[in-house]
């Protein structure tokens, strides 16, 4: 899998909203109600995430995960990355 140019990457952020690039990584922040509904949320995504075989860099702290994505095989930004931070932002809609 190809790394995408910083204009593939900008395009798919348009369509991607509170999504940003940190540290050359898609970069997103989530704030759930509480840690159940925070856990709840990364409960639901690694059903779909390892079914990719495409995995977050994130992490927890009480109500609030922040993800980063990023294709370690192609030291880049990927589609893949922009396919799993659409399926991440579909388990938070159907959480909150
Ligand atoms: N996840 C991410 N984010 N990047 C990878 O390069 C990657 C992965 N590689 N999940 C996968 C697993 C690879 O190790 C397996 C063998 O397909």
């Amino acid at each position: 899998m190809e790394k995408l140019s910083e204009l593939a990457i900008s395009e798919a952020l348009a369509s991607l909203p509170g999504w940003t690039v940190h540290d050359g990584k898609l970069h997103r922040e989530y704030r759930f109600a509480d840690f159940v509904q925070a856990f709840g949320f990364m409960t639901m995504a690694a059903l779909g995430i390892e079914k990719m075989d495409h995995h977050p860099e994130w992490r927890n702290v009480y109500n609030r995960v922040a993800v980063d994505l990023t294709t370690h095989d192609a030291g880049g930004v990927t589609a893949k990355d922009v396919e799993l931070a659409r399926l991440l932002d579909q388990c938070a809609l159907r959480i909150q």
